[in-house]
């Protein structure tokens, strides 16, 4: 039986500094694994995953980025085509907290907006509470001046992986929302795939993986 369904696509984009756990952290999500001894720093990559989402099927594309300045006018690029960004930090890493502000604005310069919602601050490391140098309430008040919603996880120990995901899907959505109500018509976005051999049922988490 073939199962007519729409499917929408979801551009979610990783960034922030060098080491802070931007690769782990979307590994844990989508593969629900984590390698202690896993440290690529220059390796761009690109996962997709399937996800219900109150009740909605989302696939996710998610690029996992290197954070190196040396890889600025590259981040420009993937920053016009991404509707979402997890801006990560470690807690552990008071540089890389000092950097956020700065992704954020290239994401406003690059999309050519005042604000964009569409943003999770993403605390990483939290098991790692005995080297802390950001107090969480330091990420909280820097979220809430960047009108951003924020997160403390960790993918070693998978806290809050999934939810960090998943605020974001729902972010794009209420943005997509008001974008839709504010021009007074109904935007698609969407496209129609017609069959379960195209859903696959990989990973764990919050996110119900489908299987049609
Ligand atoms: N304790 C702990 N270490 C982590 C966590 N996430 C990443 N790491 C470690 O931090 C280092 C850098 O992680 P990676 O994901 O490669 O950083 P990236 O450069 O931002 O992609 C690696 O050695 C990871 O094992 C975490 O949640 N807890
Ligand atoms: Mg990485």
């Amino acid at each position: 039986m073939s199962l007519a369904t729409f499917l929408r696509e979801y551009k979610l984009v990783i960034v922030g500094g060098g080491g802070v756990g931007k690769s782990a952290l979307t590994i844990r999500f989508v593969q629900n694994s984590f390698d202690p001894d896993e440290y690529n720093p220059t390796i761009e990559d690109f996962f997709r995953k399937q996800c219900v989402i109150d009740d909605e099927v989302a696939l996710l594309e998610i690029l996992d980025t290197a954070g190196q300045e040396e890889y600025r006018a590259m981040r420009e690029q993937y920053m016009i085509h991404g509707e979402g960004f997890l801006i990560v930090y470690a807690i552990n890493d008071r540089n890389s907290f000092e950097e956020v502000p700065a992704f954020y604005e290239q994401i406003l310069r690059v999309k050519d907006v005042d604000v964009f919602p569409a943003v999770i601050i993403v605390a990483t490391k939290c098991d790692m509470e005995f080297e802390r140098q950001v107090p969480a309430n330091d990420g909280r008040i820097l979220a809430h001046r960047l009108g951003c919603t924020f997160i403390e996880t960790s993918a070693k120990d998978r806290i809050n992986v999934e939810d960090a995901f998943t605020n974001l899907i729902r972010e794009i959505r209420k943005a997509n929302r008001e974008r839709q109500m504010a021009s007074g018509r109904r935007g698609d976005g969407k496209r129609e795939m017609d069959g379960p051999e195209n859903y696959d049922d990989e990973g764990a988490g919050c996110c119900k993986c489908v299987v049609l």
